[in-house]
């Protein structure tokens, strides 16, 4: 399959952007009357061209200072930078401020085009080549290479050519994997077709004729057709330029999102950590509580800045904050942004998206969950997550939690659809249930409803269910508003009494110990085991050992909780917390191969 990647342009204002991307392509970019007239780009241009069996596409942006949001908007979604600086002006503030932008949108490949070295003797030019190496190599990119270009030889682009394209063999993996995620850069009509959206496709792969979401507004659109550098194409994936016709679509706009995950969140603001730059014309800083133009995706937003502790982020600091944004906009997890300042107006802050501001409400308790976050730490995020918020809360979708690859299955919380909730509270209310239950005999769905009102509201049914399905195991029922036991057969009240007394005493775990404590013979013992263990409240776990299920499941989690927090677990550390013979302690170490969760290795137990 052909590989496909986007590079940007970037740089100062004249300093040849468009006229190295119409000697490479042959296409104009700078398609507006205006641009042309002026002789400045005013918008995103677009070009593409195959390479060796590569396709490479061009994202042209403006490098006038005014129009540096739809620099920022270009520059979303691009894989390499192609820097054109004029050989004679050498570094100028836009080549200053596009570095800043293209370091915080996460790009380390770079290549940098010095143009103009016809209108430069040979002494000058290896001087000035001198300073933008120095500049250059003072950055963040890892992979740079220069090439001198002169508009009239067309040699020189063949050089650049090969340049990028070798910088784009070197370029990181590709994000073909995942959610399809393209944000709007242009929208507009065309006669007989409608709407038609061009975007840089961050990751996956669509084909023609999927539906789409259309956010903010959350509407499902077909894709009727496709362009991959305007060529049709029955599919189109991470890397590519592509302009998508979306007949049904209602008004779109630059900044829209088109994805094929359904559950996206649109917010009112996120968490993120905050860094104003450095490499600044002069000082400037980021002061709590102020509003900034925030530059996202493709969007230019407002953005309220929130600094958990007051005061400012100065130059070369780097903070959490919460922004809170003018409109609603729908951020993915390490999404780069941007702000400007507010005099003189030039971009002087970058940040990355950490968390969505609906997954943190209470904004008190968010520094230590950003910290983990910010250090990878995932999982004790969430669990720390789910202690803050005992209620249970709503789980976004991976792209907008901590990435698409990463595996969030965390024990110790538990799932209901999209709702999460600490496992411990589920059982400690469970538990409580079961033992108002054991005691008054009977139960009102009031005092059920007691015990749940800590649980957020679409929590409380399924938990109800859980502890209605567990106890009528044990033989209760919910009927007119109050659980109690059913009349039940004689046999069947002593097989439930069997269970009392095994829940009292675990080394009860085979028929002749359990005949003995009961006063019966063992063939009796042995029935009431059968039917135990049918209604999964016994659990067999080899011959003549016997179990109940709360045992078993108390004796995993403590294994997973301990496997977690010392690496791997062997039968000692069991025994530490049951207090327990070894015919049942070995049995039971057995079953947590069972569970899928452990692998063995010299007699240790490990987490997978
Ligand atoms: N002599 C000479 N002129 C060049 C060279 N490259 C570009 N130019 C001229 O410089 C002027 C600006 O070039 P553009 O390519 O429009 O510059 P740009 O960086 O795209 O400018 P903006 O998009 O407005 O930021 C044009 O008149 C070009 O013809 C070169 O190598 N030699
Ligand atoms: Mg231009």
């Amino acid at each position: 399959m052909k590989r496909s990647v986007v590079f940007g342009t970037a740089g100062h204002i004249d300093h040849g952007k468009s006229t190295i991307v119409r000697n490479l392509t042959g296409k104009d970019p700078d398609r507006l009357r205006e641009e042309q007239e002026r002789g400045i780009t005013v918008d995103l241009g677009f070009a593409g061209l195959e390479h060796n069996g590569m396709l490479i596409s061009f994202v042209d942006v403006p490098g006038h200072e005014r129009l540096v949001k739809n620099m920022i908007a270009g520059a979303t979604g691009i894989d390499g930078a192609l820097f054109a600086v004029d050989a004679c002006e050498g570094i100028k503030p836009q080549t200053e401020e596009h570095l800043n932008i293209i370091e915080t949108l996460g790009i380390t490949h770079a290549v940098v085009a010095v143009t103009k070295t016809d209108l430069i003797n040979e002494s000058e030019l290896c001087s000035s080549m001198e300073n933008i190496q120095l500049f250059f190599g003072d950055s963040l990119l890892e992979d740079i290479s220069y090439v001198k270009v002169q508009r009239d030889l067309p040699e020189t682009y063949a050089s650049l050519l090969d340049e990028l394209a070798a910088t784009a063999q070197r370029l990181p993996g590709n994000r073909l994997e995942g959610r399809f995620m393209l944000r709007v850069d242009r929208a507009f009509a065309v006669k007989g077709f409608g709407n038609v959206v061009t975007g840089t496709a961050v990751s996956g792969v669509l084909n023609r004729g999927d539906e789409l979401i259309h956010y903010p507004a959350g509407k499902r659109v077909r894709v009727k057709n496709i362009q991959v550098h305007d060529n049709d194409s029955q599919r189109a994936e991470a890397h590519q330029r592509v302009a998508l016709n979306v007949p049904d679509a209602s008004e779109p706009s630059r900044g829209d999102i088109l994805s094929d995950e359904a559950e996206l969140s649109s917010e009112e603001g996120f968490y993120a950590s905050l860094k104003v730059f450095d490499r600044l014309p002069s000082p400037a800083d980021i002061k709590h509580n102020r509003t900034y133009p925030v530059y996202i995706g493709t969007e230019a937003l407002e953005g309220k800045i929130i600094i958990p502790g007051g005061g400012r982020i100065r130059s070369g600091e780097e903070l959490f904050v919460f922004v809170r944004l003018n409109r609603r906009y729908t951020p993915v997890f390490a999404e780069r942004f941007l702000i400007r300042g507010l005099s003189p107006q030039i971009t002087i802050a970058g940040g990355k998206v950490l968390a969505m501001g609906s997954l943190i409400p209470e904004r008190k308790v968010a520094g230590e969950i950003l910290e983990l976050i910010h250090n990878g730490s995932f999982k004790e995020a969430l669990s720390l997550i789910s202690e803050k918020r005992p209620e249970g809360f709503r789980l976004p979708p991976p792209i907008q939690l901590f990435g698409d690859e990463t595996d969030i299955s965390v024990s110790g919380i538990l799932t209901y659809g999209k709702l999460c909730v600490s496992d411990t509270l589920v059982s400690g209310i469970i538990s409580s249930l079961t033992d108002k239950l054991r005691t008054s005999s009977e139960l009102s769905e009031s005092e059920i409803n007691d015990e749940l009102s800590i649980l957020h509201s679409s929590l409380k049914k399924p938990v109800k269910e859980e502890f209605l399905r567990k106890v009528e195991a044990d033989g209760y029922v919910f009927k007119n508003g109050r659980l109690k036991r059913e009349k039940l057969e004689p046999f069947e009240e002593e097989a439930l009494r069997a269970l009392d007394i095994m829940r009292s005493d675990p080394l009860l775990s085979n028929r002749s110990l359990l005949a003995e404590r009961l006063g019966t013979d063992e063939k009796t013992a042995e029935k009431y085991l059968v039917y135990l263990t049918n209604r999964e409240l016994v659990i067999r776990l080899a011959d003549k050992v016997y179990v109940t299920a709360e045992l078993l499941n108390s004796f995993v989690s403590k294994g997973v909780q301990e496997a977690e927090s010392k690496g791997s677990i062997e039968l000692k550390d069991m025994r530490e917390h049951f207090d327990l013979p070894r015919k049942l302690l070995v049995p039971l170490m057995d079953q947590l191969d069972k569970t899928g969760m452990f692998i063995t290795r010299d007699k240790k137990r490990f987490l997978k």
